[in-house]
């Protein structure tokens, strides 16, 4: 027997994108390069050399793309802005061709009756901001930027993400290369991911103080790790990784600064020389706790690890053990469902936050339309089914989830992997820039209607 799944009433759904993922335009109206552009140009770096240049070309397309958010009956649109479109120098002069852009996309957005969420940052930092995270000055070029976007459009945005996972700006553009800038330097790293944690915490209060009743927070990506077998050196592996992942974001975010152990650990490694860094100085953790309305959350998978050396004197060293084949993503990436109920119920028990948005959700799987134009993706809607429930037990368990923004409207430019990996729930034919809705886009479309789902 089934049974009806009902979502609270006024729970948010949604679908989100980001800036260098789907505008393209990169040379248009004044946006200068972003450290993607930089990036996705080298020779290596992103698979068959694929490039954001043209991507969804949502730069002309938005409309279009508008157009099916509402005919999809989404009601809520989390998208990101081009730093570069805005600041190209980074910072000073603003290009009102930059604002105009977005000013156009919202006003559409609101005549549709679709509530825009804005993501300051989702990694297309102007290229002409020298040394990048790095670089402590980038701190207040982030606040600069904030101040210009939210005094230009929070008379009509009330919903405000300062960062996209820090931990992909810091730990895997630096400690792993794959990344802009991808270079391997785990200080370095260390460094981005505080700066990245202070700009969050120097534009909350921007925000605030330039759109008075908007609700800003920030997001990370997380996800539960666990082992095999359960020995000493495999544990040790999993608090290094958890450590890495949750614990060096939001213990500094909801005021405990970095944790002891994982400093120790980066001493230990050669990584820090002390565990007093050099890089924070006197009240940047009271700056990076300054209070948020929301945690954003964007889940995807679970990992399993196990040690690979002797963790006393290299707690990193450890193999992620891929899930069976049948049970991955396009991705690789295993499909867990339980994953998410779990990550709710701890960061709601361990960090409080009070409300959490789930910014980001979906998978990777390649279906494309057949001669009816129809696209029968149903491994998509049997993961995002899991999900969902996953998310109605959480709340039902009393995890205080207001709102699903659905990874991703649309296929696009997926980082290192390029064009490869499509998540979107509306297929996208890079060739001809027609959009199809997948079968997962009407699933969306029903669950949003009925404010629930079947639990079988
Ligand atoms: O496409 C990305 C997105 O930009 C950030 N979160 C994860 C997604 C899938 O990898």
């Amino acid at each position: 027997m089934s049974n009806f799944v009902q979502f609270p009433k006024d729970f948010q759904w949604g679908t989100a994108t980001a800036a260098y993922q789907i505008e393209g335009a990169v040379n248009e109206d004044g946006r200068s390069p972003s450290i993607w552009d930089v990036f996705s140009h080298t020779p290596g770096k992103v698979a068959n050399g694929d490039t954001g240049d043209i991507a969804c070309d949502h730069y002309h397309l938005w409309r279009e793309d508008v157009d099916l958010i509402k005919k999809l009956g989404i009601k809520n649109y989390r998208f990101s802005l081009a730093w570069p479109r805005i600041l190209p120098e980074g910072k000073g002069k603003v290009n009102q061709k930059g604002l105009d852009f977005y000013n156009q996309i919202i006003d559409a957005l609101l005549k549709a009756d679709i509530t825009p969420m804005i993501t300051l940052y989702h990694w297309d930092l102007p290229a002409s901001l020298a040394g990048g995270w790095v670089n402590r000055s980038v701190v207040n070029a982030f606040a600069e930027f904030s101040d210009v976007a939210s005094k230009a459009f929070g008379d009509r945005v009330k919903s405000w993400v300062t960062i996209n996972e820090p931990f992909c700006p810091s730990i895997v553009s630096y400690k792993m290369g794959r990344h802009a800038p991808g270079e391997i330097n785990h200080t370095k790293a260390l460094i981005a991911a505080h700066h990245l944690l202070l700009a969050h915490g120097r534009a909350v209060p921007i925000i605030k103080e330039n759109v008075k009743d908007a609700k800003v927070g920030i997001c990370v990506n997380l996800g539960p790790v666990y082992t095999k077998e359960r020995t000493y050196e495999n544990l040790e592996a999993v608090r290094h990784a958890e450590g890495e992942l949750w614990r060096w974001f939001l213990d500094p975010i909801y005021g405990r600064h970095y944790p002891a152990d994982m400093l120790a650990d980066f001493v230990k490694m050669g990584v820090l020389d002390s565990t007093e860094p050099e890089f924070v100085r006197n009240g940047d953790f009271e700056e990076m706790s300054t209070p948020t309305d929301f945690l954003a959350i964007n889940y995807y998978t679970r990992n399993t690890v196990i040690a690979s050396g002797n963790q006393k004197s290299d707690p990193s060293s450890m193999i992620f053990i891929p899930a069976p084949k049948e049970i991955q993503t396009e991705m690789g990436w295993e499909v867990y469902p339980e994953g998410l109920y779990e990550t709710l119920a701890r960061v709601h028990w361990d960090y409080r936050p009070g409300d959490i948005i789930i910014t980001e959700n979906g998978a990777s799987y390649s279906d494309g339309p057949g001669i009816s134009g129809k696209v029968n993706d149903i491994k998509r809607i049997e993961y995002l089914h899991g999900h969902l429930l996953a998310v109605a037990k959480a709340i039902q368990a009393g995890v205080p989830v207001s709102g699903y923004y659905l990874w991703s409207l649309m296929d696009n430019f997926e980082w290192g992997f390029g064009y490869d990996q499509r998540f979107g729930i509306v297929y996208v034919d890079f060739k001809t820039q027609k959009r199809y809705p997948k079968d997962s886009a009407y699933w969306y479309q029903k669950v949003i209607q009925s404010n629930g789902l079947s639990d079988v």
